[in-house]
C-alpha cells in the first residue's frame, strides 16, 4: 500500500500550526508537508510557500511530493471577510475548487475541508441547531463555507472524491493565535488575563456561542479522517460541538484562577455576526456516525490554557 503523504495548506494558521504537528506524530515528520503563503517558522518537518489560488503551483507540489491527502485550512474568516467580501469569496472558493479538481484528476486518497457554524444564519434554530437546517448565512465567509460544503458533496457524489468536513465552532488554543474571526475574543481574553490587563470584549456579556478546545478540535479532525468511508454519512459537513459560553461566563471561569481579572464590553460590528450564529449545536450525527465525543468543559479548558500560557 502507498504510504500517505499529506499536504497541509494554511499550516501557519491557528488550527494549521497544531494540526500539522499532530499529523506528523501520526504519519511521520517527513510525510507531512506544511505550506502557507508566507515562510513558516522552523518546524519539525518539510515546509514550503504555496498559494492555493495558483492551481498550477498546487498541481506541481502534489506531483513533486506524491501527495495523497490534502488538508485545506486556508480561508478568510468571518470578520475579515466582511471588509472585502468579493476578495474573501474569491480566495475561499478558488482555493477549494483548485484542490477538488486536483483531487479528482490525480486522484487523491482524501481531502479535509473545514466548514464552520457560520453556515447558519437567518431562520436557523438558535439553540441546539440541527445537522439538517436551513442555511442562509449572513457573512460572505458563511456563504463561502455553505457553498464549499455543497461542492464537497458534489465532488464526492459525482466523482467519488473522499472529501470530509467539520463545521468548526470557535476554536480556542494556547499554541497559536486566531486571525480575523468573530470567536477570536475567546482566545485573546486569556492573553489579557495572563498579562494582568483589562480585556475589552467586542461582544456583549451575554452572547452565547459554540466553542471547542484545540485538543478536542484536533482529535475530532483526526477521528473523522481516520474513520472508514462507510461511517461517513454526511458529505457536506458535520455539526461539531464542545461547549457553549458567553463572554461573562468565560470571564468568571478565568476569575476562579485569576481573581483580579476584569472585562469591559465594547460591542462592534462583530456583534451582528455573532447574533446571526447558533448559541449551541446538535452534533448527534457526528456522535452516531464516527463516535465523536468532546472532553473539555469551560473550566477544564481555562485551567489548561492558563497553565500553558503562564
Ligand atoms: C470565525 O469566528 O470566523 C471562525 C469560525 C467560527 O468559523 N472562528
Amino acid at each position: 500500500m502507498q504510504k500517505e503523504c499529506i499536504l497541509v495548506i494554511g499550516a501557519g494558521g491557528q488550527i494549521g500550526t497544531v494540526l500539522t504537528e499532530a499529523l506528523r506524530s501520526v504519519y511521520g515528520q517527513s510525510q507531512v508537508i506544511a505550506s502557507d503563503l508566507k515562510p513558516l517558522p522552523e518546524s519539525s518537518g518539510p515546509s514550503l510557500i504555496l498559494n492555493a489560488l495558483d492551481g498550477q503551483a498546487l498541481n506541481d507540489v502534489v506531483s513533486k511530493y506524491q501527495i495523497t491527502q490534502v488538508y485545506h485550512l486556508a480561508a478568510i474568516l468571518s470578520a475579515t471577510g466582511e471588509k472585502d467580501p468579493l476578495k474573501a469569496w474569491d480566495i475561499n472558493m478558488t482555493s477549494l475548487l483548485n484542490i477538488l479538481e486536483i483531487a479528482r484528476q490525480k486522484p487523491l486518497h482524501k481531502v479535509y475541508y473545514p466548514s464552520s457554524i457560520a453556515v447558519f444564519g437567518q431562520g436557523a434554530r438558535h439553540e441546539n441547531t440541527p445537522q439538517l437546517e436551513v442555511l442562509i448565512p449572513e457573512t460572505v465567509y458563511g456563504i463561502s463555507k455553505a457553498t464549499g460544503e455543497n461542492w464537497a458533496n458534489y465532488y464526492h457524489k459525482r466523482y467519488g472524491v473522499d472529501v470530509r468536513s467539520l463545521r468548526y465552532p470557535g476554536i480556542i488554543g494556547y499554541q497559536s493565535l486566531p486571525g480575523g474571526g468573530t470567536t477570536d475574543y475567546a482566545v485573546d481574553i486569556y492573553h489579557y488575563a495572563i498579562r494582568g490587563e483589562i480585556f475589552p470584549c467586542f461582544l456583549h456579556a451575554n452572547t452565547a456561542l459554540p466553542m471547542l478546545y484545540m485538543p478536542d478540535a484536533i482529535r475530532a479532525t483526526l477521528e473523522l479522517m481516520e474513520a472508514t468511508s462507510d461511517k461517513i454519512n454526511v458529505r457536506t459537513s458535520y455539526n461539531l460541538a464542545g461547549m457553549t459560553f458567553t463572554p461573562a461566563e468565560i470571564a468568571s471561569s478565568i476569575q476562579k484562577i485569576i481573581p483580579d481579572f476584569n472585562i469591559t464590553y465594547q460591542p462592534d460590528f462583530r456583534q451582528a455576526i455573532a447574533d446571526s450564529w447558533p448559541a449551541s449545536i446538535d452534533d448527534s450525527a457526528a456522535r452516531n456516525d464516527w463516535g465523536w465525543k468532546p472532553e473539555f468543559s469551560l473550566d477544564a479548558m481555562t485551567k489548561d490554557m492558563i497553565l500553558h500560557l503562564q
